[in-house]
């Protein structure tokens, strides 16, 4: 029996852009190869929008993809039982053709009583939602028990995979699923994981994590740790470039396999780090253009799509130059018909630009989350251009947070109508008559 894990689709990323069709193709690439394999069950360990409240035009895409198991599938699975599970979540459509078990990741993680999009695609029956529970199928190999947490806030991630202490189903088989970081399995430098492999419960025969948008395999208590990576290149970093995009097919036979399917649609990818010291403009630009000359000519996967060029230029700009000068906008312009070039020129250091990256490298050591990050960021840009604290930043962007947007809205209005009491004293004392 065949089960396909396909991770982080991340449909309607990049939207507006020449490459918001990409998440939909890589995605229609896996549910369909995996279906014509033979899957007869397909697990998705989360993020499969790219938002939480996703466009109708996404909507409409991802629901052409996500009902193929349901239109292409066969299955021998029947649904046995469920642990935790609230049965008037469960729809019977969605025991048809070939089931979809989902986990809702990092991107569609709402407020509580708030409906993410993983759970409207469960109420139209295309997969089962777990979050802290379990579903059971009998197979004609015996049972086995899917065990799903959706994702959780990092920092509690260990605790809560601690209380709800998920324990093997006795004579069946046991995956774990999750969307967190896992060790040294980490999304971003920022993210500070909590849940260490070690930490993950013991009795299961595998263990499946979305969130890693690169493919990669661990070993847990001596069981298999699977990451299938995100089938859409998100991040442009260079593990990307280096990382096949697929998803997992596993085989349940008298034991269990699995083999990483590469899909063909991913765009190909060039990543490359481009060193200058004190290089002058016009230098700059010839060196980046003979750079993606040389890229253009290495051999092609997917001659289909463009190919991605992304060029980090890290080093320092000659004395004269500076940053502002170098106008990457024409570089990408030149290649557009060739190539989807990205440039990043925030490492590109300029004479004076010292104070400001004194400042990241200083933010960065002391290790804020994210957020922290980038408020202490905007609270010194604010500062920078003298702004005067009528609002106050960091109260609206908590309220924001919580999605308390009803009383963030109540002040900004409490101090617009200060601003117009205190321009029309003015108004009056300017005009004696
Ligand atoms: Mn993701």
């Amino acid at each position: 029996m065949k089960i396909a894990v396909i991770s982080d689709t991340h449909l309607g990323t990049k939207w507006g852009s020449k490459r918001e069709q990409d998440s939909f193709d890589q995605a229609r690439e896996a549910f369909e190869r995996a279906l014509e394999l033979g899957a007869e069950l397909i697990l998705v360990p989360g993020d499969v929008f790219d938002t939480r409240i996703p466009r109708q035009e996404v909507w409409a895409r991802a629901l052409r993809i996500l009902s193929l198991p349901l239109e292409r599938g066969r299955s021998e699975l029947k649904l046995s039982d469920t642990i935790d599970k609230n049965p008037d979540d469960l729809s019977p459509i969605a025991f048809r053709g070939t089931p979809v078990v989902a986990i809702h990741g990092n991107h569609e993680r709402r407020t509580r009583w708030l409906v993410n999009p993983v759970e409207a695609l469960e109420a139209a029956g295309l997969l089962t939602h777990l979050h802290h529970n379990v579903i059971i199928f009998d197979t004609p190999r015996g049972k086995l028990a899917i065990h799903g947490m959706s994702n959780v806030p990092e920092r509690h991630a260990k605790n809560l995979l601690a209380t709800w202490n998920p324990k093997p189903i006795g004579g069946a088989l046991n995956i774990l699923m999750l969307h967190q970081s896992l060790g040294q399995y980490v999304f971003s430098a920022e993210e500070f994981p909590t849940i260490n492999l070690a930490d993950l419960p013991l009795g299961f025969d595998l263990y499946l994590c979305g969130h890693i948008h690169y493919h990669a395999e661990a070993s847990v208590h001596g069981k298999a740790l699977l990451f299938p990576g995100s089938t859409e290149r998100t991040q442009l970093l260079q593990v990307e470039a280096q990382v096949p995009k697929g998803f997992y097919m596993i085989e349940l036979g008298d034991g269990l396999s699995y083999e990483f399917i590469e899909l063909d649609t991913p765009r190909d990818f060039h990543y490359e780090e481009m060193n200058f010291d004190r290089v002058g403009i016009p230098q700059l630009n010839a060196a980046i253009k003979v750079k993606i000359q040389e890229l253009l000519k290495m051999p092609r996967r997917n001659s289909r799509k463009l190919p991605l060029i992304r060029l980090r230029l890290k080093g320092s700009l000659a004395k004269e130059a500076s940053r502002s000068e170098f106008d990457e906008t024409g570089i990408i312009q030149e290649f557009a018909d060739r190539a989807l070039v990205a440039i990043s020129k925030g490492e590109l250091t300029a004479p004076g630009l010292e104070e400001k990256v004194h400042l990241l490298r200083e933010l960065r050591a002391r290790r804020l989350p994210i957020d922290e990050m980038t408020m202490s960021l905007l609270e010194t840009s604010l500062r920078e251009v003298g702004y005067d604290q009528a609002f106050n930043v960091r109260m609206l962007y908590d309220l924001l947070v919580e999605d308390r947007q009803e009383e963030a809205l109540q002040k900004v209005f409490e101090v617009v109508d200060n601003l117009v009491e205190v321009e029309l004293k003015g108004k009056k004392h300017d005009n004696p008559g």
